[in-house]
């Protein structure tokens, strides 16, 4: 059962199309400046306490996973109507949360582990995201199994300011070649995402990607928030701690990997004589995502 609508949300003709191709598309002003200045703060205020806490060198990167759980206001960009909208648009309705994460990187000084793009000796080497022992592969290509949204809260148009680099389209094709004697990504696949505070990236994570050196003079810092289909393991949590879960809308529980309706029966009603998982099989109550999507369709139509 395909849980992909017939129609689209928000996501247009071009974006699906780029989605598809290209394995992204960029959103500019996905934020406002004021939810940036908010998301800032609390960012800043973390980086602040784990820093200290954590004896970070002031030129140390910090990643902070599971971050809808630490901030109200993370789990409140979860549900952003139109960000969520995107996930549904190219993902469908029964999905969750894989991760969570917020991504500090502070200027670093030019060395040899810097310059070289990527390299398996840089600082951030090329990959795809998966889990260990990798996905099942096909045809030489992984399937389709998640997708993120990346917010970035600082301004990253300049070259080497620690944008997050991408090999257009390869999750469907090889983007490897050689080069005296190397395996490098084709350089003419490369984008380096160069975009402004507030802008979004939508992307497939099986694109390979690795980060530009920040060679500016400000901290990057960004959030990324992946989706993957509900009959998946996250990898941020198994299940999420109970005060997250309290008061939570039942799409706010969908997302953070529970039932809808906030009952626990996981494995159904019968679960001595006929277990049958709520993420395998779901009952409408178990993916509120599903109405509030077609809902919006008919009011939008
Ligand atoms: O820091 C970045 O922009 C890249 C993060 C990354 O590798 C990822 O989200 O998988």
């Amino acid at each position: 059962m395909n849980s992909l609508l017939k129609k689209k949300l928000v996501v247009d003709e071009q974006q699906q199309e780029k989605f598809d191709t290209d394995g992204f598309f960029i959103l500019p002003n996905a934020l406002t400046s004021s939810h940036i200045d908010e998301l800032l703060r609390v960012v800043d205020r973390l980086y602040t306490k784990y820093k200290h806490e954590r004896k970070l060198s002031s030129g140390a990167p910090f990643q902070m996973r599971n971050i809808v759980s630490v901030d109200p206001i993370f789990k409140s960009l979860m549900i952003h109507e139109k960000m969520l909208s995107i996930a549904v648009d190219v993902f469908g309705y029964n999905i969750q949360l894989r991760t969570s994460h917020m991504d500090i990187r502070p200027p670093m000084k030019r060395d040899h582990n810097s310059v070289d793009l990527g390299s398996t000796k840089s600082f951030f080497p090329w990959h795809s995201d998966q889990p260990d022992f990798g996905w099942p592969i096909e045809n030489g290509m992984p399937p389709y199994m998640e997708m993120k949204i990346g917010y970035y809260l600082t301004d990253l148009s300049d070259h080497f300011s620690g944008a997050i680099c991408i090999a257009r389209g390869s999750h469907k094709t090889d983007p490897w070649v050689k080069f005296k004697g190397q395996k490098i990504i084709d350089p003419d696949r490369i984008v380096e995402v160069n975009v402004r505070p507030g802008s979004a990236l939508v992307w497939r994570t099986a694109l390979y990607h690795c980060v530009s050196p920040n060679y500016s003079k400000q901290t990057r810092k960004c959030l990324y928030f992946g989706y993957h289909p509900r009959w998946m393991r996250p990898s941020d949590f198994d299940h999420q701690h109970s005060a997250l879960l309290a008061n939570c809308s039942p799409i706010e529980l969908q997302l953070l990997g529970e039932l809808g309706s906030g009952q626990k029966n996981y494995s159904g009603d019968d679960p001595e004589v006929f277990p049958v998982s709520r993420y395998w099989r779901p009952k409408p109550e178990d993916i509120p995502l599903k109405e509030w999507a077609i809902k919006k369709l008919n009011t939008k139509a």
